[in-house]
């Protein structure tokens, strides 16, 4: 028996096309007319759209960062995922200091044995010692086929550019993608120190210390390295004019450069939402800082014309109102020790969160939720909007993150042999954003009261439904790592 969708609109990158969708086990076995429903459970779609399910290349989970972990984990992360309809991730496992990849690889599996949806890692780089540099190859044979680094957060995760391009020179011998977060680390900082010294503390000064400009200027660094050693450059979260400048520079030059903005770049602003009064701007601080209105227009050209490929989330979140004091007290006296060891002795407690930077913004970790909300909210603001077509939307979210990453016809489309990853969605079906509502184990949300039309109503994950309207039906440990393939297309 298997699970015939009935009379839905399929949305492909390509089409919109009246058909039925037949699933048998995990994957979809037959699209056509009239398909004969005898043995089958039938859902119907009257109405509805079928797309499939939603890919974030772009999420921190569980990430140690900022003197505290972001919240959401491969439990709560995944459920608020598959809720918006997103069925697949890409998370960043990063290479512990004096570490090798492999020892990142061991942290973020133990992660995601709570998986309930599907996922796979980019390996971030920290160190490329030269036995890191003769492990890479060894991720490709492990699916893993994408590499990450940081040009900023100096002493954290950044790197120099002589590594930024003997990481490229390695990843382009072996068909590896290489993603980098592209701001001027070494000039952030010295803004950073001048405007702690001249007293400019609240969250709005978080924006001075990254201005466009360091953005813009790290971004051509990378799309140039590229260019030289022709390797696959994916540039993540672009917020600005700069950083597009410097892609479509690079594109018009035939480089192999591609890149992403975040969804909140097309809502929140700096204006009013960064700048908001007291210590509320510390909700929506993150790197890059979010824009303002201009920018948005930007981004919405650059999705529209080609010069972005896809939207993910940056999905790293923090309780606004944390609790700061005892997690910081255990970890001195365990000598760093375990977060989920410390976190077991008390469930209810919170992880210290945006509230650590109060008085002095360089401490607010960085990080905004949004893995529940991308597809909502780029539905309800791009083709709702009149912004971007329905294939178009399908394209950014889905089927080019597919593609890129190397998992693509298997994920990011509706076909014939693909994961049966479905979103039934309901174009008609209106919903009011909001903290108290959503999945996400976090006390704000960056779209509070935004109404959105159009939203999943059944969500199924190779073939099982896991959401249906409000009830959920995942089990931990049934999301599965997804092998991805070297040598992608570039977009
Ligand atoms: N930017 C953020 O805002 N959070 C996580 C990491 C990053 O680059
Ligand atoms: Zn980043
Ligand atoms: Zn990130």
């Amino acid at each position: 028996m298997g699970t015939l969708f009935k009379n839905g609109t399929i949305i492909t990158a390509s089409d919109m096309i009246q058909a039925d969708v037949l699933v048998e086990g995990e994957k979809v076995t037959l699209i056509g007319s009239n398909i004969d429903s005898k043995g089958h459970e039938v859902v119907n779609c009257k109405g509805k759209y079928l797309m499939p399910g939603g890919i974030d290349v772009h999420t921190h989970l569980d990430l140690s960062f900022g003197g505290t972990y972001s919240n959401d984990d491969f439990d709560t992360g995944h459920k608020a995922a598959a809720f918006g309809g997103t069925t697949m991730h890409i998370d960043f496992a990063m290479q512990p200091k004096g570490g090798s990849l492999h020892d990142a690889l061991k942290i973020w599996r133990k992660k995601a044995e709570l998986a309930q949806v599907d996922y796979s890692f980019h390996l971030g780089i920290t160190d490329l010692r030269d036995e890191v540099m003769d492990e890479i190859p060894t991720l490709a044979d492990e699916g893993i086929t994408s590499l990450k680094l940081f040009m900023a957060y100096k002493n954290v995760f950044q790197i120099d550019d002589k590594t930024l391009y003997r990481a490229m020179q390695q990843a382009a011998k072996h068909g590896m993608i290489v993603m980098v977060h592209a701001e001027n680390g070494d000039v952030e900082e010295q803004l950073r120190l001048q405007l702690l010294s001249e007293g400019k503390t609240d969250p709005i000064w978080h924006y001075y210390s990254r201005p466009p400009e360091i953005e813009g200027e790290a971004t051509n660094r990378a799309v140039v390295m590229s260019g030289m050693t022709g390797c696959s450059l994916y540039v993540v979260h672009m917020t600005c004019d700069p950083a597009i400048e410097a892609m479509r520079r690079g594109r018009a030059q035939g480089f192999p450069v591609m890149g992403e903005t975040c969804v909140q770049y097309f809502h929140v602003t700096r204006d009013k939402h960064l700048g908001a009064p007291g210590f509320e701007g510390a909700k929506y601080v993150c790197s890059p800082p979010i824009r303002n209105l201009h920018e948005q227009g930007t981004l919405w050209q650059a999705v529209k014309d080609g010069t972005l490929q896809a939207v993910s989330t940056d999905h790293c979140d923090f309780w606004y109102e944390g609790s700061v004091g005892p997690w910081q007290e255990w970890s001195k006296a365990h000598n760093g020790g375990d977060w989920a060891e410390f976190e077991a002795q008390d469930p209810t407690y919170r992880r210290p969160g945006k509230d650590l930077g109060k008085g002095d913004f360089s401490k607010i970790p960085n990080g905004l939720p949004g893995i529940e909300d991308r597809m909502m909210v780029m539905w309800h603001l791009g083709v709702n909007g009149g912004k971007i077509s329905p294939t178009r939307f399908v394209e950014l979210n889905c089927t080019n993150p597919a593609k890129i990453f190397g998992m693509y016809p298997r994920k990011g489309t509706i076909s014939v042999g693909g994961d049966a990853d479905i979103v039934v969605w309901d174009p008609k079906k209106s919903h009011t954003i909001s903290a108290k509502t959503h999945h996400m184990r976090v006390d704000y949300n960056l779209y509070e009261g935004m109404k959105v039309k159009g939203m999943p109503t059944q969500v199924y994950l190779r073939g099982k439904k896991v959401v249906d309207g409000d009830n959920w039906y995942g089990s931990n440990g049934s999301g599965q790592f997804i092998a991805r393939k070297p040598y992608a297309p570039v977009l």
